[in-house]
């Protein structure tokens, strides 16, 4: 019999060795294609850190011959971290784990179809990427025209990850049927509503790149709308932070609390936070588009308030996320009212790593909601602010939440040992400094009113630059990057030479982490509390998402609908 996360029940096919080995096979090659990905993104990054402090490198005849401008350089590496990383480590993440935790066994043809789809759609993007026929932005903003071989295989990647989303969902309504009565396990809760999320989320995106974007670039119309496909692209872009958050969030509820030596805090308010994601992520798009001409200013204000809304899920998740480290802490011996914090498990890479995390989302959250509101808005809109804060949300928040799972998920998955074990605690710590290094020289030039997406150290702009009296943090942007290789190196270093090592041990003697909660929700919905039960529907609740979000963006399409421009294409770089 298998170690399960919750008991087989009768009437449904568990996961038997052989599908779970396949399974986790399966997780293995999304979380490996995952960080092939980042490393290629990750290696651009400091040359861009390096244009912020002022050194311009893209001169280079080396470089030249891999990437013709800065602009190339920067959609690869924000499609490759922000869209190619994310997306693939999710999928696995997201399948693996509600099928541990229901027990029930997935169709495995279907789902290494999805795999194959989805890496089939990556490597027909990547081609006009890596020849310079895409050099359109990770946000494909037009009229900035690529190839429509970029965006026909960015859309099939989508439409990928729609697929995991449905077989989630699938397995889930399976267990639901054979379990009537029965509350759904928290782990589960938490994916099925961050896949159902990301359903009403990406429809923006789908109907922007197949409506407008793919026959456009085929030549089939004469022009498209550049606002009209901003706002379907921020139908998109803004929940899309939130569908790279939530699966970390999904750790830092489920996991870390065990990695700790503690427990959750509670199950029903874990369930109300996923909840209130579902509702409030997507309706909120305009917190983009401030800036935006022909968009009236009662819809933005309307967006505003919806996002500081969207801000009270994450406000939870702190405190409750705090309190389960303070519990662990405790258990550990850990006293006083911050001196508890020293009885962390600092030793261990995988906390370590996801704890620094926690903390850089500290700063991320809070510049978050200074862009949301519309006094501050202008101050840093388009400024070097945004990569700033981008960078200590995605780029560390998930992206070494991400690292530090992958301290436990690897040995889990294949049964080896995690190399180096100080080396893999050196690079978070490395990752974080470096990170916060970056956040500090960019915010800082963002208020200075540093333009973001600039070549500005580049000749032409090089005097506007240097001008502007940005020593210090041009430098500490600067040295943030070397900071960042040297994480980068480390990181690698570990998990390279940890998926080459032999296969040492049974992989389930390294458990999947998943921890107690000081208030559980109960196994039975009738005998469960109000909260429960309200939270247990989550098809009503993306009902209720879908009413919303078109009440909030249908005034705002239909008269850009209405007045569709035809703008022609361009190819600045
Ligand atoms: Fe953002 C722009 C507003 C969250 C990513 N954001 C971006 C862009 C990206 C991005 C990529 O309103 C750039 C897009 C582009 O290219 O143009 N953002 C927000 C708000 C939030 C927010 C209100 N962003 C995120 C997350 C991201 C992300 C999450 C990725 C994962 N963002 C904006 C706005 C813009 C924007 C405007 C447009 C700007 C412009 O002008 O263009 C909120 O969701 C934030 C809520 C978060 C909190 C923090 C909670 C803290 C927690 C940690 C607790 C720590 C503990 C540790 C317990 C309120 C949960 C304890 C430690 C111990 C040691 C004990
Ligand atoms: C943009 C540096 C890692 C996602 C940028 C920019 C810099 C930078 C300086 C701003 C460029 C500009 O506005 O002109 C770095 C460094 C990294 C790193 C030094 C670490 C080695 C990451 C990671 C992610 C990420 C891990 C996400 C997972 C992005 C995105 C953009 C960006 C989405 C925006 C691209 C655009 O504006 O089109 N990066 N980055 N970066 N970075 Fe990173
Ligand atoms: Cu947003």
């Amino acid at each position: 019999a298998l170690p399960s996360q919750s008991a087989p029940s009768p009437a449904l096919p568990g996961l038997d060795t052989a599908t779970l080995t396949n399974l986790k096979k399966l997780t293995q090659y999304y979380a490996v294609t995952a960080f092939l990905a980042l490393l290629i993104g990750v290696l651009l990054g400091p040359l861009q850190a390096l244009n912020y402090g002022g050194v311009n490198v893209y001169e280079f005849p080396l470089l030249k011959v891999l990437i013709k401008s800065y602009y190339q350089g920067l959609t690869l590496h924000g499609v490759l971290n922000a869209l190619v990383f994310t997306q693939f480590f999710i999928s696995g993440w997201m399948l693996y784990l509600p099928a541990r935790d229901l027990n029930v066994r997935p169709n495995m043809r279907f789902a290494w179809f999805t795999y194959l789809t989805m890496t089939a759609g990556l490597l027909t993007a990547a081609v006009p990427l890596l020849m310079n026929n895409a050099t359109v932005l990770y946000t494909f903003y037009p009229p900035l025209e690529g190839s429509p071989v970029f965006y026909i295989g960015a859309a099939v990647m989508v439409a990928a990850s729609l697929l995991v989303a449905g077989q989630v969902v699938g397995l889930w309504l399976s267990w639901k049927r054979a379990n009537p009565g029965r509350v759904t396990p928290v782990v589960t809760y938490m994916s099925v509503a961050t896949w159902l999320m990301w359903a009403v989320a990406a429809l923006g995106l789908v109907v922007e790149v197949v409506g407008m974007l793919i026959p456009w670039s085929l030549g089939l119309t004469r022009g498209v709308d550049p606002l009209l496909a901003r706002t379907l692209f921020w139908w998109t872009g803004h929940p899309i932070v939130y569908f790279w958050l939530l699966p970390a969030y999904i750790s830092w509820y489920a996991f870390l609390p065990r990695q700790a030596g503690g427990r959750m805090a509670s199950e029903g308010l874990t369930r109300l936070a996923f909840a209130m994601f579902l509702v409030f992520s997507v309706p909120v798009g305009l917190h983009h588009q401030y800036a935006d001409p022909n968009v009236q200013n009662t819809w933005k204000v309307i967006h505003m308030f919806l996002t500081f809304l969207v801000a009270v899920p994450s406000l939870l998740t702190a405190f409750s996320a705090a309190a389960s480290l303070e519990d662990a802490a405790r258990a550990r011996g850990g006293r006083g009212v911050v001196g508890w914090v020293r009885r962390l498990p600092w030793g261990n890479a995988s906390v370590t790593a996801q704890v620094l995390a926690m903390v850089s989302f500290i700063f991320g959250g809070a510049g978050g909601i200074v862009n949301a509101s519309m006094a501050f808005a202008p101050v840093v809109h388009n400024t070097a602010w945004i990569p700033g804060h981008f960078h200590i949300t995605v780029g560390t928040a998930t992206t070494l939440t991400f690292m530090g799972v992958m301290f436990w998920l690897v040995p889990h998955l294949t049964g080896k040992r995690l190399f180096a074990p100080r080396l893999a605690l050196a690079s978070a710590w490395w990752w974080f400094g470096g990170m916060m290094l970056f956040a500090l020289g960019m915010h800082w030039q963002g208020l200075a009113g540093v333009p973001r997406r600039a070549q500005v150290s580049a000749s032409a702009q090089q005097a506007a630059y240097d001008s502007m009296n940005m020593a210090l943090p041009k430098l500490l942007t600067a040295i943030s990057g070397g900071v960042l290789f040297v994480a980068a190196v480390l990181f690698y270093t570990v998990l390279i030479r940890t998926l080459l090592s032999p296969r040492l041990d049974d992989p389930e003697s390294t458990p999947i982490p998943t921890s107690e909660a000081i208030s559980p929700a109960g196994q039975n919905l009738r005998e469960a509390s109000l909260l429960v039960r309200r939270t247990e529907p989550l098809l009503a609740l993306t009902f209720a998402a879908l009413i919303l979000v078109i009440l909030v963006y249908g005034p705002v399409i239909a008269p850009m609908l209405a007045n569709y421009q035809f703008i022609p294409g361009q190819r600045l770089w």
